[in-house]
């Protein structure tokens, strides 16, 4: 699919998704998941399918370390596999975020019933999806999931040419690519 002639004008901006182990966990969900990241037009940068150890996901949620869900929260990150991407796309942390829907699955589906998490989520913990909540957070995150991607890099050589508009998925890496 080549896409072409929707030049942005807007800086892209980078976020960090996750898809947790309780969607990630069957095959069906999984591919939904995928396909609405693409019909609400975020460029896929990266995309990887991961197993947290139970160390990743201590670290990861230390911010929470406090909560009394803290320890549930970290057994279920490590429980199975998980899909990490990276997102590109104008404002991509809030629309990432709206797409997401409110932590508490409950709460998302009185509020936001075709928010991911209303639909997919079975409990506040298993609640499907990850974003990152602020452009401090996108940074650390999309390091702690993808250490080799250089996003100051990207930003420089890469966003101008996705902003251009011209690019590919390619569905076997099931990414956007540049096409010259
Ligand atoms: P969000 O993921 O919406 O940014 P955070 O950062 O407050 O929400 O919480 C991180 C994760 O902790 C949530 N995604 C959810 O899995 C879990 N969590 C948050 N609040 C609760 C809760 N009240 N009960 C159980 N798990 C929770």
């Amino acid at each position: 699919m080549l896409l072409t002639g929707s030049r942005l004008s807007r800086v892209l901006q980078l976020t960090l998704a996750v898809i947790k182990p309780d969607a990630a966990a069957h095959p069906l969900i999984l591919q939904t998941l995928h396909q609405r990241i693409l019909d609400n037009n975020f460029i896929i940068v990266r995309c990887k399918d991961l197993v947290f150890r139970r160390q990743d996901s201590e670290s990861f949620y230390a911010e929470h370390s406090e909560r009394f869900f803290y320890q549930r929260l970290v057994e279920f990150m490590s429980s199975g596999p998980m899909r990490a991407y990276i997102l590109a796309r104008e404002d991509a942390i809030r629309h990432w975020r709206e797409l997401m829907g409110p932590t508490k699955v409950f709460r998302a589906r009185y509020t936001s019933p075709d928010s991911l998490r209303a639909q997919f989520g079975l409990t506040d913990t298993r609640n499907t999806t990850h974003g990152s909540d602020s452009l401090e957070s996108a940074q650390r995150e999309i390091r702690f999931f993808f250490p080799d991607f250089k996003a100051e890099e990207w930003m420089k050589k890469e966003e101008p040419l996705f902003r251009s508009g011209n690019m590919r998925y390619d569905h076997q890496h099931q990414i956007h690519t540049f096409s010259p």
